[in-house]
């Protein structure tokens, strides 16, 4: 294996990702009032800038176009102290990132969640099978230092306040030794 250049930001790049419905957007944007780093939510980019290929009816969903979507973020990123949202992770270049959250919910949870959104049946059984076989989680292994992946369980409210409470102390640690 390759070693990864590492890239010192002085703030840093967090990925939260998970199945639909897990809390990333929520928990993503609750981080980001409690450090000051800034939410990109890559569903919302990808609909304004058009970075797909036209929607695809049978799955309810856009069809990436992963390059343009990479392009758009890339200067972004460079920046650093940014929380990019999105359901996948292995489409990002490794280096982008400093902490990989992966968000979890009991399938008793996420299920009403998702029926909420009005999401089809099919669309709710392939989100649980995902949940259920741990597909986010375990491409985020792969993709990145085993190191940075951490899981979060995001059942209820007070699981989604201590996962801020300790992204913030996290952040904040991160802050003091790049300074
Ligand atoms: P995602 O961005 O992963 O699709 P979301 O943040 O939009 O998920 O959350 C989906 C819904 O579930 C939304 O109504 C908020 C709720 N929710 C998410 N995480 C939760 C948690 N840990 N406790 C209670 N509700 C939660």
């Amino acid at each position: 294996e390759s070693a990864v250049p590492q890239v010192d930001r002085k703030v840093p790049n967090i990925l939260v990702t998970g199945t639909p419905g897990t809390g990333k957007t929520t928990t993503s944007e609750l981080i980001a009032q409690a450090t000051g780093l800034s939410h990109v939510n890559v569903g919302d980019l990808v609909k304004e800038k058009q970075l797909h290929e036209g929607y695809l009816e049978e799955f309810d969903t856009h069809v990436l176009d992963e390059d343009k979507l990479i392009d758009e973020l890339e200067d972004i990123m460079s920046e650093g102290g940014k929380i990019v949202d999105f359901h996948s992770c292995g489409i990002f270049p490794e280096r982008w990132f400093d902490l990989v959250l992966v968000l979890r919910a009991d399938t008793n949870v996420l299920y009403p969640r998702m029926e909420n959104r009005n999401y089809n049946q099919r669309k709710i059984t392939e989100n649980i099978e995902c949940e259920i076989m741990q597909v986010v989680l375990e491409e985020a292994r792969e993709c990145y230092a085993e190191e940075i992946v951490i899981e979060l369980p995001s059942n209820d409210i007070d699981e989604m306040e201590s996962n801020v409470e300790r992204v913030r102390q996290w952040v904040d640690a991160y802050k003091a030794n790049h300074a």
